[in-house]
């Protein structure tokens, strides 16, 4: 999640890659247009992009057993239960169910 200043540096979800810079000293902030797409903007020109795969609920980059105990611990909820995590909420129909399951799945990544 860390970067030198002067590249723009793009994580997919399991590596990170370096593209061109941008005119972008002295900004420092971070946006995001949700939960697993943020930019990080720090001095010196350096801006992290962060995409989280959906499923990878520690944002460790890998869809493993880890994300799916945390998920599980949700499992059947819906928005109000107790217990219901809205990271889990995949496909953010309110419901912790087989349709997020097979979200998880596919990009499961052990
Ligand atoms: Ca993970
Ligand atoms: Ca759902």
């Amino acid at each position: 999640m860390f970067a030198v200043g002067g590249e723009i540096l793009h994580y997919n979800g399991s590596t990170w890659s370096a593209m061109s810079s941008g005119m972008t000293n002295g900004l420092s902030g971070v946006w995001g247009s949700g939960p697993s797409d943020v930019f990080a903007v720090g001095g010196g020109g350096t801006i992290l992009h962060y995409t989280r795969i959906q499923g990878d609920l520690d944002g460790d980059g890998h869809v493993d057993v880890v994300d799916l105990l945390t998920f599980a611990d949700s499992w059947s909820k819906s928005t109000g239960d107790i217990g219901y995590d809205p990271a889990c909420d995949f496909n953010s129909d309110g419901t912790v169910d087989t349709r997020d399951l097979l979200i998880l799945a596919e990009h499961w990544s052990v």
